[in-house]
């Protein structure tokens, strides 16, 4: 069994939390509409809006001539990365096994979790009130019993919705949905259907009057994957996010160098490489090791512990120097290659 999540009208609910006067009014994150002459396009929109007609993707300045009296908003990323953040905390402690397909979206397996369809229901509601509680944001959740099937599910009840669609109901629940609710299916690809079977406005089950052999003639390796998800089959996986263990940059020197200025310039640079990469991990770190090769091909690694801390270029390059300066005064031979690397904390805490 698979949970998909899905936030509701995202940036711009949060954006109504932030400031409730934006809510129960059109709002527009996206661009400056410029009276008009704005030419961003709208991220997305309160419903509200939506009854404007104004949608994701759409010219500003034609949402503008929509809906002139809406408020409009710039995309204010830094917030709902950290917002998507919290979600995808929240999200982890209900399970480890889910997928982060974008910000406010994420599948999450279910197996092993929910024996059945009653008990996967109770996780979904309390998932949604967990969120609701720290977030105060609200998300449309479908459970199915595969991918699709869930995706599809948290579109019926949006906004806030949760709709649970057993195994032996699946197809019947997709039959009368639009084509364009497979993930997957964009304007071309409808296109092409609409042409074989001559006809536009196509239902799913329209598509399982054409055999497997024409759908893949006519999109290739896809077709068959269509073939068997207008059937309610669907075998994609969730791409479980595994944590990385440990981040590190290497560098071979052009030339063997024994120059104490070259060396620390390049250690500081790497440090700092190292320490980039770690911070988007948002997790701490517990050990730094570094990589020195000489001349003639030895390599020796030396590692220090501590308590977990932020992955900062001071800290990673305060811990690493002194080992490879240890290192280096043994050893006093030309350099070729330098390498540090962090390993993150796995005890997890919060
Ligand atoms: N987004 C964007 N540009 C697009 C589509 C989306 O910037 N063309 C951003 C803004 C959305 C967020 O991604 O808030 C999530 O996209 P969704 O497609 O899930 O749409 P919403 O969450 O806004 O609305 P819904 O309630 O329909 O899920
Ligand atoms: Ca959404
Ligand atoms: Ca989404």
């Amino acid at each position: 069994m698979v949970l998909h999540l899905d936030m509701d009208y995202f940036f711009a609910q949060v954006e109504e939390r932030e400031n409730p006067r934006f809510k129960g009014v059109p709002l527009v994150v996206g661009a400056d509409p410029k009276k008009g002459k704005g030419r961003g396009v709208v991220s997305t929109c309160n419903y509200e809006a939506r009854k404007f007609g104004i949608h994701s993707g759409m010219a500003i300045s034609k949402a503008y001539e929509a809906c002139p009296e809406a408020i409009y908003l710039p995309v204010n990323m830094e917030l709902y990365s950290r917002v998507s953040e919290n979600i995808f905390r929240i999200i982890e402690k209900v399970s480890e096994k889910y997928e982060k397909v974008s910000l406010d979206e994420a599948y999450i397996d279910l197996s092993g979790l929910a024996e059945n369809y009653k008990q996967a229901e109770r996780i979904g509601c309390d998932l949604k009130k967990l969120i609701f509680k720290k977030e105060k944001l609200t998300c449309s959740v479908g459970i199915g019993e595969n991918k699709m099937i869930a995706k599809i599910a948290s579109e019926e009840d949006k906004p806030d919705g949760l709709k649970v669609v057993k195994a032996g109901d699946a197809l019947k629940f997709i039959s009368q949905k639009s084509i364009r609710e497979i993930p997957g299916i964009g304007p071309k690809t409808e296109k092409k259907l609409e042409i074989i079977l001559e006809k536009s406005g196509l239902k799913i089950k329209d598509l399982r009057a054409i055999s497997k052999k024409q759908l893949v003639d006519v999109l290739g390796k896809r077709g068959e994957e269509i073939y068997k998800n207008v059937r309610g089959e669907d075998d994609s996986e969730i791409d479980l996010k595994t944590k990385t263990k440990s981040i590190g940059k290497e560098i071979t020197f052009d030339q063997d160098t024994l120059d104490p200025e070259k060396i620390i310039s390049t250690f500081k640079n790497l440090s700092q490489r190292v320490a980039g990469m770690a911070k988007t991990e948002e997790r701490p770190i517990k050990t730094v090791v570094v990589t020195c090769r000489f001349e003639n091909f030895n390599t020796y690694s030396r590692q220090v512990s501590f308590k977990p801390r932020k992955p900062t270029k001071g800290l990673i390059y305060k811990k690493g120097a002194k080992l490879l300066l240890k290192l280096l005064a043994k050893k006093l031979k030309p350099v070729r290659l330098l390498g540090i690397r962090v390993i993150f904390d796995e005890s997890d805490k919060e």
